[in-house]
């Protein structure tokens, strides 16, 4: 499709190739590396998608368009590229053109790094909703911090997790505009001087203030002109500072004192469900959430002219409560700065906030100490005192006398030192609030917002999480869908529901065929990878069992270990047997201050270096570790499974998305019954997906009773053997007592996520998936049942329920 702006003067795609190495990037187009080819390339696109932006946004503007603003402090996008030139059409021309330059885009892609501007799997989803958003052409713009540093850079020294520095934009980036015009001033600190009269609002006296300067990413739709916006702030010291620092003279303490300010946009936080680095992660909030609404104000402003129909034009979405402090934000410039009084200020407010939770883990409820946010943002403090007095009073009303419940739903935790609790900010500030499975968002009516979904039972609904097709199928897995295109043709890539058609074709062997045929493909190339990253050889004949995700206690790579080791074990006790090979491949990253999951990643490593030598296996069990797990290396990975393992305790992982992305690849899943796994056995059928362990209400019913793991140690021998061959260290035999204190956390600490209780049903059903892929025509049926399945899963279906029931948006398509 050409663009309304497109040029008629536009050459061939080799002629704007070349021009764009002479003109832009610098260098003599017949002797380009391959890097100049990159950055060539990118440039036409980025061109294009120029012409896009700017056609989107003149429409939209015409039109007087109600927009969706997306606040997430994590927007995990990954390469560019690639995903660029699919979605303008141009694979075929490109492929060519650099195929003149003798190289190919795949090598082309390799030199880009990921902005990895995100710590797992909720920024992950980000970056797919902005895929969906584009694609379904809804007026949107994501907002977010242009992080210096992205998430850190995994290395394994001796089997240890050592994290680096992650400098993506060292060398620039060909993807982004820099918007000079588009600053805001964000301040921090001071006090608030009162008002003579009742009705003036009171003044910030604040000590600070950082520039927040805007820069924006062009996110393409698929077959269709429209763009998504990813609009990311970068914080800048004021000019003044600047010039002071200057002219004092010293400039160690200038550029110190320039980088108090700068340092807000400098790292992301490596933080899975952890607190950490309290007052800058504050600042960071506030930095992004601040710009970002007077960005919107300001831009709503220019559209219309008067902000009293803001609530009709805009919807801003808070992706978890990282911005929820944008609650007290938008009340502070509707109040203080624009003349409004509370009450229609504070109507206005809760019809525009949405909120998405995205999980349980008490440790990941955000909450502030009082003390902090008084120093931090003393006015946002008081509008947040307000609005909880109001709010207790109304809540008050429907439930006389009953203290207890005041204090459970207070915006301020008063027990012990006084705690702001960000996720009741959201709520209260918000018209809608979803969790992210079915399952998850009944949990969050029945436990942490039992109280809220009492007084609003119609503030609370489910928007099962969804992934784009096309980068984790289309992109990522060239062989699968060459294979569907021949069966469905190409319209499944905007349309998922299409890959149903597959299912009545799933006992035909030539259909089998293919897809067999482009899952050892992908298991070759993702056999390359390891070997390259670990100098493991491993046979993509064995079965692929895959674990990629954050390393974490209650996502249990732990018990897929166990699980390997009883392998291991038994193939030593019986050597002889028909023993189905098995390659486990984990990957992930572990937060740098979780000592337990850093020492998880140890023992796959020691557990990897026992097995993959002992030559009575023979090389039937392999362990891997592959580094650095992020989104470029999860695109060789997804394709290249045979089993997804998603086996968090029942009740932890509120959705799960990687295991929407490798059954979408033709994985099978083996899993508990927990978060989004329940609606993926739904969707393929039980007799598709191995499920297996305690159910949720068993697993609180177990803690309930007073669970024993030591019983279970007793009386099961292989368990035993199991553990008390680690805790002697059978895998650490240079320092036999390393791996004591872990095992001791599961036989005496309690084992909080029911390693043990599983552990017997998980190696049972591990059994299953043994026999039933020494039947290949079985297997094959069962993946394609599984990628026939996955229409529900799309992004674009989660994108669509988030724009009907929440932001009242036209999807146009
Ligand atoms: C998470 C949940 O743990 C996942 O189950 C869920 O799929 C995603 C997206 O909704 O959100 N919540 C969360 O804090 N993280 C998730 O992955 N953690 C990270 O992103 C590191």
């Amino acid at each position: 499709m050409a663009s309304k702006l497109a040029l008629p003067t536009d050459p061939p795609l080799p002629e704007r190739l070349d021009r764009h190495l002479l003109d832009t990037v610098g260098v003599v187009p017949a002797q380009a590396s391959t890097g100049a080819l990159s950055q060539a390339l990118s440039q036409v696109a980025r061109a294009e998608l120029s012409r896009r932006w700017v056609a989107g946004e003149q429409a939209d503007g015409v039109a007087k368009a109600r927009r969706v603003y997306y606040l997430s402090m994590e927007f995990l996008i990954g390469r560019s590229l690639g995903n660029a030139v699919a979605a303008l059409g141009l694979e075929g021309p490109a492929a060519e053109s650099v195929a003149t330059h003798a190289r190919t885009l795949e090598d082309l892609q390799a030199q880009e790094p990921d902005a990895a501007l995100g710590n797992g799997g909720l920024g992950r989803l980000a970056a797919c909703f902005l895929d969906s958003m584009a694609t379904l052409g809804l007026p949107s713009f994501g907002y977010g911090i242009r992080y210096e540093f992205g998430m850190f850079a995994q290395e394994i020294h001796g089997g240890r997790q050592v994290e680096y520095p992650d400098p993506w934009l060292a060398d620039g980036t060909p993807w982004e505009f820099p918007r000079p015009e588009t600053t805001h001033r964000v301040r921090f600190g001071g006090w608030v001087e009162r008002a003579e009269a009742p009705d003036v609002p009171p003044i910030w006296r604040h000590a600070g203030e950082v520039m927040a300067k805007a820069y924006d990413h062009v996110v393409p739709g698929h077959a269709t002109d429209r763009v998504a916006t990813l609009r990311l702030w970068k914080a800048a010291a004021p000019a003044h500072i600047d010039l002071h620092a200057f002219n004092s003279g010293d400039y160690a303490r200038a550029a110190e004192f320039k980088n108090e300010y700068e340092n807000i946009s400098w790292v992301l936080y490596p933080n899975d469900s952890t607190p950490a680095g309290r007052e800058l992660r504050l600042r960071q909030e506030y930095f992004f959430t601040s710009a970002s609404l007077q960005d919107i104000v300001a831009r709503h402003l220019a559209e219309h002219g008067r902000l009293a129909n803001l609530a009709e034009h805009v919807a801003i979405h808070l992706n978890d409560t990282h911005p929820a402090i944008g609650v007290a934000e938008l009340m502070r410039l509707l109040v203080d700065e624009q003349g409004f009084s509370w009450a229609p200020a504070w109507a206005m407010t809760r019809r525009i906030f949405s909120y998405t939770n995205h999980t349980l883990m008490p440790e990941a409820l955000e909450t502030w100490s009082v003390a902090l946010m008084q120093q931090v943002l003393p006015r946002h403090l008081e509008i947040i005192f307000r609005i909880n007095h109001d709010f207790l009073l109304e809540a008050g009303a429907q439930r006389p006398g009953d203290a207890d419940f005041l204090r459970r739903i207070s915006l301020i935790d008063e027990h012990g030192e006084r705690r702001v609790r960000m996720a009741h900010l959201a709520v209260v500030g918000s018209h809608q609030v979803n969790g992210v499975s079915a399952l998850h968002s009944d949990l969050l009516v029945h436990t942490i917002f039992a109280d809220f979904a009492n007084l609003w039972p119609g503030r609370f609904c489910n928007v099962t999480n969804g992934v784009t097709p096309r980068r984790w199928l289309a992109q990522a897995n060239r062989g699968l869908s060459g294979v569907l295109d021949a069966r469905l043709g190409p319209a499944w890539r905007r349309d998922l529901g299409e890959l149903r058609r597959l299912a009545e074709h799933a006992g035909d062997p030539a259909l089998q065929a293919d897809v067999m045929a482009a899952k050892r493909q992908n298991k070759a190339r993702l056999a390359a990878l390891i070997d390259r990253e670990t100098g493991i050889d491993v046979d993509p004949a064995s079965l692929f069992d895959v674990q990629v995700k954050r390393i974490h206690e209650y996502k249990r790579q732990l018990l897929n270990l166990l699980h390997a080791v009883t392998r291991y074990r038994a193939i030593l006790a019986q050597p002889h047997a028909a023993w189905q090979p098995r390659t486990v491949i984990f990957a992930g990253k572990a937060a740098s201050s979780y000592h337990r999951a850093k020492q998880i990643i140890r023992l796959i490593h020691d557990v990897g270096a026992v097995v993959n030598d002992d030559a009575r296996i023979g090389g039937r069990l392999k362990v891997v570790f592959v580094p650095n797990y992020g989104v470029a290396a999860a695109e060789l990975i997804m394709p290249g499974a045979d089993l997804s393992e998603q086996i968090s305790t029942a009740g932890t992982e509120a959705s799960g998305t990687g295991n929407m992305k490798l059954a979408l690849n033709g994985a099978l899943t083996i899993g508990t019954d927990d978060g989004a796994n329940i609606e993926i056995r739904q969707a393929v059928g039980d007799s598709n997906i191995f499920i297996f362990g305690k159910r949720t209400h068993e697993v609180a019913a177990m803690r309930a009773a007073g669970y024993q793991p030591l019983r279970l140690y007793e009386s099961n021998p292989q368990l035993k053997g199991v553990l008390d061959s680690i805790a002697a260290g059978a895998f650490s035999p240079d320092e036999p007592t390393r791996y004591r204190d872990l095992v001791d956390s599961l036989l005496w600490g309690g084992d909080h996520y029911l390693l043990l209780a599983d552990y017997e049903d998980y190696v049972a059903t591990q059994g299953r998936v043994d026999a039933l892929y020494a039947d290949p025509a079985a297997w094959a049926r069962k993946a394609i049942l599984n990628i026939a399945g996955m229409g529900p899963f799309s992004a674009d279906r989660t994108i669509g329920e988030y724009a009907e029931r929440i932001w009242s948006l036209p999807v146009r398509s």
